[in-house]
C-alpha cells in the first residue's frame, strides 16, 4: 500500500488498484482560439496545470500505474449532441461550429485532440465523452472494473465542471478519488477554491485534495510489477 498526505485525511492506495485519470486537457479547452474562449474564457489560467499534470503523468508511467485520458467531444453529424447542449448559452458560435482549431468539440478536429505536451502513449485509452461527466455514454466503469481498479487519482479541466461531474459520477459508481489541486484548473479561481472544499468537506464527502508535490513524493517510489503495468496488460492481451 502507498499512502499520499492528503486532505480531510492520508489517502492510501494499492498501485495496482488505482488510475490516473486525466480529463480533457483539449486544445478547445487550454489554447487561446478554442471553445474555452468562444464561452469568453481567459484560457491562461488553465495552462498552468499543464506542467504539474505533465510531472505527475510521467512518474505514473514509470511506476507503472493505469493511465486514462478523456476527452469531451461529438460525433461529426452531432447525434451525440443534445439539443439543449448545443444552444446553451445563445452563443454566435457553438459546438459543431467552425472554429479556429476546426469545428468546436468535434472527433477528429484539432481543436479537440489532448494538447501535445499531454499525448496519450499507445495503450493508454482515451474516453471520448459527449457529456461533462467521464462515465455518462462511455465504457470508462468498464475498463476501469476490468482491471478492479476502484481508486482514481483525478487530474484535467475544468475544475468545476468536467472534473467534479466526474468526481460525483465516480463516487456513485464506488470508487475513491483523489484530486491534485495543482493539476485541475478553472477559468473561475473562486469556482476551483470551492469545488476542491466541496470535495473534502465534511469528512470527504466525494474524496480526497492532494497536490503534485505529495503525491510525486510517493509516486516517484513505486516500481512497476513486472507483470503489471499497461504494456504488458496489452501483450498478454494480444497474445
Ligand atoms: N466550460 C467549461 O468550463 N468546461 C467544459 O465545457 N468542459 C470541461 O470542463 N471539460
Amino acid at each position: 500500500m502507498a499512502t499520499i498526505r492528503a486532505e480531510p485525511y492520508a489517502f492510501k492506495f494499492d498501485p495496482a488498484s488505482v488510475a490516473l485519470v486525466i480529463i480533457d486537457m483539449q486544445r478547445d479547452f487550454v489554447y487561446p482560439g478554442g471553445f474555452g474562449e468562444v464561452l469568453g474564457n481567459d484560457t491562461s489560467l488553465l495552462l498552468k496545470a499543464v506542467k504539474p499534470i505533465k510531472r505527475v503523468l510521467e512518474a505514473s508511467r514509470r511506476a507503472g500505474l493505469y493511465v486514462i485520458h478523456t476527452r469531451e467531444g461529438h460525433r461529426s453529424d452531432l447525434s451525440d449532441l443534445w439539443p439543449t447542449k448545443k444552444s446553451r448559452g445563445r452563443l454566435k458560435t457553438t459546438i459543431g461550429d467552425k472554429g479556429p482549431m476546426g469545428r468546436i468539440l468535434v472527433r477528429g478536429e484539432h481543436g479537440h485532440d489532448i494538447i501535445d505536451e499531454l499525448k496519450p502513449r499507445a495503450g493508454e485509452p482515451v474516453v471520448d465523452k459527449p457529456g461533462k461527466g467521464a462515465f455518462y455514454a462511455t465504457d470508462l466503469n468498464e475498463l476501469l472494473k476490468s482491471r478492479n481498479i476502484h481508486q482514481l487519482i483525478v487530474c484535467g479541466v475544468t475544475t468545476e465542471v468536467c472534473v467534479t461531474t466526474t468526481v460525483r459520477e465516480a463516487n456513485d459508481r464506488g470508487y475513491d478519488c483523489l484530486v491534485l489541486e495543482d493539476c485541475v484548473a478553472s477559468y473561475f479561481p473562486e469556482f476551483q477554491d470551492f469545488s476542491l472544499r466541496m470535495i473534502k468537506a465534511q469528512g470527504g464527502i466525494f474524496g480526497w485534495v492532494s497536490n503534485s508535490t505529495k503525491a510525486l513524493a510517493v509516486i516517484d517510489k513505486i516500481r512497476p510489477k513486472k507483470s503489471g503495468g499497461q504494456k504488458s496488460v496489452r501483450r498478454r492481451a494480444a497474445a
